[in-house]
C-alpha cells in the first residue's frame, strides 16, 4: 500500500476515536496553569495534540512509542548501512507503524521524481548576498516554493474540511523532496563554489543529500541518515513544532508553515545552539591555547562563562531532565568513528564537567547536554566547519515531524489557535 493510502487508512479511526473521547470527555481538565507558568512560557501547560512523538523528561524523545536506541534496531537500513533510514522515520510518524525495507524504497524513489527544483526558486535565492545567514535563505526558498501549493490552490477552488487532508500530504511531500537540493546549494554557493551538484536517484535520502552537499565519504553519508533521523520531531511544543502548527491552524498551506516553523529553529535557544556549541568550543580551544584541554581548564572556562551571564550552550532543556537520548546517538556515533578526534574528547570532557558545574550553579532546571551540544563536533571531523550552516541540517531533517503532524492537523481537522491572552492590570485585579 502506498504511503499516501497507508495515512488515508489510519484518518477514519482516529477521527473516530477523537471525536468519542470528545463526547464523551470534552470537559474533563487535565491541566491547570498558575502564573509562573503564563509568565514562564507555558512550561508542561497540557494544551496541544502532536500524535507524531512523545517526549519523556527523564527517557527523552518517542517516536510512535519508540525511543531512540529501538528506532535505530527496527527501522531499514541502506543495504550494508547500520543507521536507520530517515524515509523509514516520516514512514513511522506518519502512519504509527513500522515500515518495510519496500516502504522506504518507495518514498525514495517518491522523493526523487518530486526532488526538481523550480528555476524561479535559484534565482530567488541569488539575489540575496552569499553570506546572508543560511537559515535566511533557508527559510526564504521554503516561502518562494508556496506559489505551487496544492492546499492554497484546491482551497481556492472550494475544498472539503474532509479533505484538507489530501493537498497537505501532497505539498508536504512535495516539500520533503525538494528541501535536500536546495539546502545543499545554500550551501555551496555561500561557502563552495556555487556548483548544483546533481541528484542521485539510486541513492536514499540522507546519502543523497551528503552527496549533494559535496562529501563523498560513506561514513558521512551515515552520519546524515543518524542526524536526520533523530532531529526531526520532539513532540508538539517546541518553537519550530509548535509555530509550524500554529501558522497551518489559519489554515496557511505547508510552504508558509514550514518556513514560519524554521524561523523559530533559527534562534540561538532554539536549532541555533547547534553553531553556538562548536563556536563556543573553538573560542576556548583559542583563548586557552589548545586543542586538548584539562579538565580543569574546562571548569573554569564553564563557571567564566556563567559568571559572565552566558549560558552553556547545547546543556539543559525545557523538557528533558536527563542526557538527551539524541546525545548518546551522536557520542556512540563517534566512538565508534573518531574515538581520538580532539574536539570529541572536549566534548567528552565538558560532559564530565559541565552537569555538575550546572548544577552547583543552580539556575539551570536541567544540567545535562542536549542534541546541540554533540552534533557540531562530528561535523567538523568530516570537514564542515561552516558552523553557520548547522542549522539547515536540522530544519532538513525537522521538516519530517512538523510537516507530518501538519498532515495529521488537517486530517483531525484542529480548529484554529487562539489562546487567551492576560494583562498585569488584569492579573493584579484577580489576585
Ligand atoms: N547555561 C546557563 N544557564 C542556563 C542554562 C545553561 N545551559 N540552561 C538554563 N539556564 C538558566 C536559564 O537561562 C534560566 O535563567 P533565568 O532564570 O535567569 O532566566 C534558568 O536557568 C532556568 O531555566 P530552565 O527552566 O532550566 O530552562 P528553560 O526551560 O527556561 O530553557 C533552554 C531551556 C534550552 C532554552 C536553556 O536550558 C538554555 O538556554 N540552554 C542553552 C541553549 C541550548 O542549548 N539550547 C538548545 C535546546 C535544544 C534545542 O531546542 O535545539
Amino acid at each position: 500500500m502506498s504511503l499516501k493510502n497507508k495515512f488515508q487508512s489510519a484518518i477514519e479511526p482516529k477521527r473516530k476515536e477523537v471525536k468519542e473521547l470528545l463526547e464523551n470527555h470534552g470537559d474533563k481538565v487535565i491541566s491547570e496553569i498558575t502564573l509562573r507558568q503564563v509568565y514562564g512560557g507555558l512550561r508542561g501547560v497540557k494544551g496541544l495534540v502532536t500524535e507524531t512523538s512523545s517526549l519523556d523528561p527523564n527517557e527523552g524523545i518517542r517516536f510512535r512509542g519508540y525511543p531512540i536506541p529501538k528506532i535505530r534496531e527496527l527501522l531499514p537500513k541502506a543495504p550494508g548501512k547500520q543507521e536507520p533510514l530517515p524515509e523509514g522515520l516520516f514512514y513511522l510518524i506518519l502512519t504509527g507503524e513500522l515500515p518495510t525495507q519496500q516502504d522506504c524504497d518507495e518514498i525514495t524513489q517518491e522523493w526523487s521524481k518530486r526532488s526538481e527544483v523550480p528555476s524561479y526558486v535559484w534565482s530567488v535565492l541569488d539575489a540575496l548576498p552569499k553570506d546572508t545567514h543560511p537559515m535566511t535563505q533557508f527559510s526564504t526558498g521554503v516561502l518562494a516554493l508556496q506559489k505551487d501549493s496544492q492546499f492554497a490552490k484546491r482551497y481556492r477552488e472550494g475544498l472539503a474540511k474532509e479533505e484538507y487532508w489530501d493537498p497537505s500530504f501532497e505539498d508536504s511531500m512535495n516539500l520533503l523532496a525538494k528541501l535536500p537540493a536546495i539546502a545543499a546549494y545554500i550551501y555551496q554557493r555561500s561557502y563552495k563554489s556555487g556548483e548544483k551538484i546533481a541528484a542521485n536517484s539510486s541513492l536514499d535520502w540522507g546519502a543523497n543529500f551528503a552527496k549533494m552537499l559535496g562529501y563523498e565519504n560513506p561514513e558521512f553519508e551515515e552520519l546524515m541518515r543518524l542526524y536526520l533521523v533523530i532531529h526531526a520531531d520532539h513532540e508538539g511544543g517546541n518553537v519550530s513544532a509548535h509555530t509550524t502548527h500554529l501558522v497551518g491552524s489559519s489554515l496557511s498551506d505547508p510552504y508558509y508553515c514550514f518556513s514560519a516553523g524554521l524561523n523559530g529553529l533559527a534562534g540561538p535557544l532554539h536549532g541555533l545552539a547547534n553553531q553556538e556549541v562548536i563556536r563556543w568550543i573553538v573560542n576556548l580551544q583559542k583563548d586557552l591555547g589548545t586543542s586538548s584541554p584539562t579538565k580543569e581548564q574546562l571548569e573554569k572556562y564553564v563557571w567564566d562563562t556563567l559568571n559572565s551571564g552566558k549560558v552553556v550552550p547545547g546543556y539543559g532543556h525545557a523538557v528533558l531532565r536527563a542526557t538527551d537520548p539524541r546525545y548518546t546517538a551522536q557520542r556512540e556515533f563517534a566512538l565508534k568513528w573518531l574515538p581520538d578526534n580532539d574536539l570529541f574528547k572536549t566534548v567528552s570532557l565538558l560532559y564530565e564537567v559541565a552537569p555538575m558545574i550546572l548544577k552547583e550553579h543552580g539556575k539551570a532546571k536541567n544540567p545535562w547536554p542536549n542534541v546541540d551540544a554533540h552534533s557540531g563536533c562530528l561535523l567538523v571531523h568530516y570537514g564542515m566547519t561552516e558552523y553557520d550552516y548547522y542549522t539547515v541540517l536540522f530544519g532538513v531533517s525537522r521538516a519530517m515531524g512538523v510537516l507530518a503532524s501538519l498532515c495529521w492537523d488537517r486530517a483531525l481537522g484542529l480548529s484554529i489557535e487562539r489562546p487567551k491572552s492576560i494583562t498585569t492590570d488584569w492579573v493584579k485585579s484577580q489576585i
